[in-house]
């Protein structure tokens, strides 16, 4: 990249153990230092403020996905699988799969879940209240979502294990050739097998979203085989999101006793607080973009094909738009507009399963315990675009 503006720098590795660990002091320099800052590490460009990145999101003729939304460049280096038709991809072709995927996981799709979603929610809840102790992220955050969303699919029961260590993989894959890529995708070959021949019409039961997906086929909406693939991205992108998301929620509300307090006394307020923590602690923290030209940001040129590297999880804590409380946890603010989800064509389009599962699994917990507490030290889990926990030992009060 050739630069005769100058462009402020930042030495640090934002896929380090240091930053993975705790991104909020590295995100803290990244927007005070401008609103394009060069990476020199991986000679790419990164925005960390609200603004750029929301309309960096939003503008998908200039920064693409098509190259891919990790660190490789699909125009120079093959990627590790066929790219998502969703993910990585971009209009004429993204629009007609992301079409029918909006009709597969329509509002009427979803609310068909919802009774049996409550149903195993309250169920868990029962059973951990009962306990008194456990772990938010291996006796909740990682069981809940697979007892109901593997079933809204309609995947086989056999070999469901492998869905958390593919979506590991995948989410580390966005990342540079750091260890945590290169052991994930040496690691993932009986993962990513499993995944493939789940993806097909025979594996599926004949109803779910699965199902759905493949029926679009006879309708002549999308080819035999496209469908496999957008399979897979339901099992991609649907299973170690919610995990992250509902962990994450877990550990704000415990780490924020009158939060908690606030939501137990009005559960109304769990799907204000499963916002406010996707914004205070993202799940998915970075995607990139590529450049198809060279454009203008907030007075710094990016050239054509560049890689720039967007931080969700800063964008979501600036306080040039959430205000000098930017850091602060706190359910009662109005968290709208964050972009956890992303933002523009690409925004996530399982959100109302998420939504779903969240409202459930955090108000079923609200309803039966007045007060939950760390009962040791939580243990951050590294994932180079995933925030998150391996274990949060808790200790919750029923009432
Ligand atoms: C996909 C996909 C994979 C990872 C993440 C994601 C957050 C989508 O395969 O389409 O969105």
């Amino acid at each position: 990249m050739t630069t005769a503006q100058t462009v402020p720098a930042l030495g640090d590795d934002p896929f380090g153990t240091e930053v993975l660990t705790d991104p909020y002091p590295f995100h803290s320099r990244l927007r005070e230092a401008g609103p394009v800052v060069h990476l020199p590490r991986y000679d790419l460009m990164a925005m960390g403020r609200y603004a750029e990145v929301r309309a960096s999101l939003t503008d998908w003729s200039t920064f693409v996905s098509g190259r891919g939304v990790g660190l490789a460049d699909f125009a120079r280096e093959t990627p590790w699988r066929p790219p998502s038709l969703l993910l990585e991809a971009d209009p004429p072709d993204h629009t007609v799969v992301r079409t029918v995927m909006n009709d597969v996981i329509s509002p009427r799709a979803v609310r068909a879940m919802r009774a049996t979603f409550a149903a195993a929610a309250d169920e868990l809840a029962d059973a951990l209240v009962a306990r008194g102790r456990f772990d938010a992220v291996t006796d909740l955050a990682e069981v809940y979502p697979l007892r109901v969303f593997p079933d809204a699919v309609g995947l086989p029961a056999d070999g469901r294990e492998h869905l958390l260590p593919y979506g590991a993989v995948a989410f580390n894959s966005f990342g540079p050739p750091n260890k945590l890529r290169t052991d994930a995708l040496a690691g993932a070959a009986a993962a990513h097998e499993w995944v493939l021949a789940n993806c097909e019409r025979e594996a599926l039961a004949p109803r779910g979203l699965g199902a759905d997906i493949w029926a679009a086929v006879d309708r002549g909406e999308i080819t035999g085989e496209q469908a496999p693939v957008l399979v897979r991205s339901l099992l991609t992108a649907g299973v170690d999101t919610t995990v992250y998301g509902l962990a994450n929620s877990v550990y704000a509300l415990a780490r924020h006793p009158e939060q908690w307090a606030a939501l137990h006394a009005d559960p109304k307020l769990t799907k204000f607080a499963f916002d406010e923590a996707l914004r205070w602690e993202s799940p998915v923290q970075t995607f990139f973009r590529t450049t198809t030209t060279d454009t203008e940001v907030a007075g710094t040129t990016i050239p054509k094909d560049t890689k720039v590297l967007l931080f969700l999880g800063s964008a979501n804590r600036d306080t040039r738009h959430w205000g000098d409380d930017a850091e602060t946890f706190d359910i009662r603010r109005s968290a709208a507009g964050h972009v956890a989800f992303g933002m523009g064509i690409h925004q996530c389009v399982g959100q109302a399963i998420a939504r779903l599962e969240a409202e459930a699994m955090l108000g079923a917990l609200a309803r039966r315990a007045v007060r939950i507490e760390f009962d040791g030290d939580p243990v951050p889990k590294l994932n180079n675009t995933l925030k998150g926990w391996a274990s949060i030992p808790v200790r919750v009060t029923a009432g």
